[in-house]
């Protein structure tokens, strides 16, 4: 009797050692598994800096869209009328559609002036480009018929606009 309990007793031991032994690897694996979690969380980083790096090139073709925007909004030629300030390659547009002369200048330098005359019969028609450049208007004066627009290029590095007097 003595021999079996003795038996049972170590046969029980033995059974709690071999399970003692058995959860041991499995808290081995929870500790590989806890030092997975950072480098999958790396990667999850870079996925989302992947997406940001995708979204870049959309914001540069919609300020690339914004001169095409200002070329078909004109503003009416008017007196008071003023462009926003041109930085360099910032372009300005205005439609003049009532006959008679425009005097314009520069705001910020108003020694620079040119002058638009709207004529019925006009050879200079349509669209117009004209550019701001050497702290000069690229034209002293010109005739152009009724309706037509003309957009004014900001070639120097300095800051200019298109004012009406
Ligand atoms: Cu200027």
């Amino acid at each position: 009797m003595n021999n079996k309990l003795i038996a049972l007793v170590i046969g029980g031991m033995l059974i709690l050692a071999a399970c003692g032994e058995e959860t041991q690897p499995t808290k081995d694996e929870s500790v590989e598994e806890t030092a997975v979690m950072p480098e999958e969380n790396v990667g999850q980083e870079q996925v989302e800096k992947d997406k940001e790096n995708e979204k870049e090139p959309e914001e540069e073709e919609a300020e690339a869209e914004e001169p095409v925007e200002e070329n078909t909004t004109a503003v009416d030629a008017a007196s008071g009328e003023a462009s926003p300030l041109l930085s360099k390659g910032d372009m300005t547009s205005f439609v003049f559609n009532e006959t008679g002369e425009f005097s314009i200048y520069c705001e910020p330098h108003p020694v620079m002036k040119m002058t638009v005359i709207v004529e019925e019969g006009a050879s200079n028609s349509g669209e117009l480009t004209l550019d701001i450049a050497s702290y000069e208007f690229s034209e002293d004066s010109i005739t152009v018929a009724p309706g037509t627009i003309i957009t004014w290029t900001n070639q120097d590095s300095a800051q200019h606009n298109v004012a009406f007097e």
